[in-house]
């Protein structure tokens, strides 16, 4: 039923709604960061290019992905974690723009988490029929810090579930500059992105780019 609420119809979608306890979604929250924030990405992805990650079971992700921030999440035959040195290049990853910092900031603040200050930006890029499959996010120490999420380019199915695995999932449909600030009680939820529709993005053209920002340490 909530999922209902927050479905994009024309016009009418809401500004604001709470997906969960501690789950807020800010319709539209990014746009007006957008100018600065596509030149900022088109930097960091030239220094930091994309690149499907394996797991830990040996499978190659069909998201593919890279980071900014003084940390970045990273995955291999050996597990997830996050690493300040980018395995591709052996360098640091690049710095998080100051207008990264900002939105990320911003939205936590308008969701209720104060001085949010995060380490690592994950950047992923889907094209159509990536996924992303249900998974906790655990590998941060601080699970007092909110995670906040920004979507840009094709629209996609988020879905989210509960505490555990097989709890019922519900489905909403985040766009290009939706934000989702996401902690508290249901900062250890299940999720996941349904495999993306085919599309073109005016801006950003046949796929969809999420950022998510958290603090590691
Ligand atoms: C995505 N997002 O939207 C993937 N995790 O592409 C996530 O996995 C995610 O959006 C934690 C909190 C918010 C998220
Ligand atoms: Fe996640």
């Amino acid at each position: 039923m909530t999922a209902d609420l927050f479905e994009s119809v024309g016009d009418t979608r809401p500004s604001r709604g709470v997906m969960a306890d501690g789950a807020v979604l800010l319709r539209g929250f990014a746009k007006p960061f957008e100018g600065e924030l596509l030149p900022a990405l088109r930097v960091i992805v030239k220094q930091a290019p994309f690149r499907h990650l394996i797991t830990p079971g040996g499978h190659r992700m069909s998201v593919a992905m890279t980071n900014c921030g003084s940390a970045g999440w990273v995955s291999d035959r050996t597990g997830y974690r996050y690493d300040a040195i980018d395995p591709e290049s052996k360098q640091p990853w690049p710095a998080m723009p100051p207008v990264l910092r900002m939105l990320a900031a911003r939205a936590a603040d308008d969701a209720g988490f104060n001085g949010f200050a995060p380490e690592a930006c994950l950047i992923n890029r889907y094209v159509p029929g990536a996924k992303l499959s249900l998974h906790q996010d655990r590998d941060e120490l601080d699970f007092a810090a909110p995670i906040v999420s920004v979507s840009l380019g094709l629209p996609a199915i988020f879905l989210f579930g509960g505490a555990k695995r097989a709890d019922k999932t519900a489905r909403y449909r985040l766009e290009h500059g939706d934000v989702v600030v996401w902690g508290g009680p249901s900062r250890l939820f299940f999720h996941g992105v349904a495999p993306l529709a085919d599309g073109e993005h005016p801006v950003l053209g046949r796929q969809r780019i999420n950022l998510t920002f958290r603090k590691v340490r």
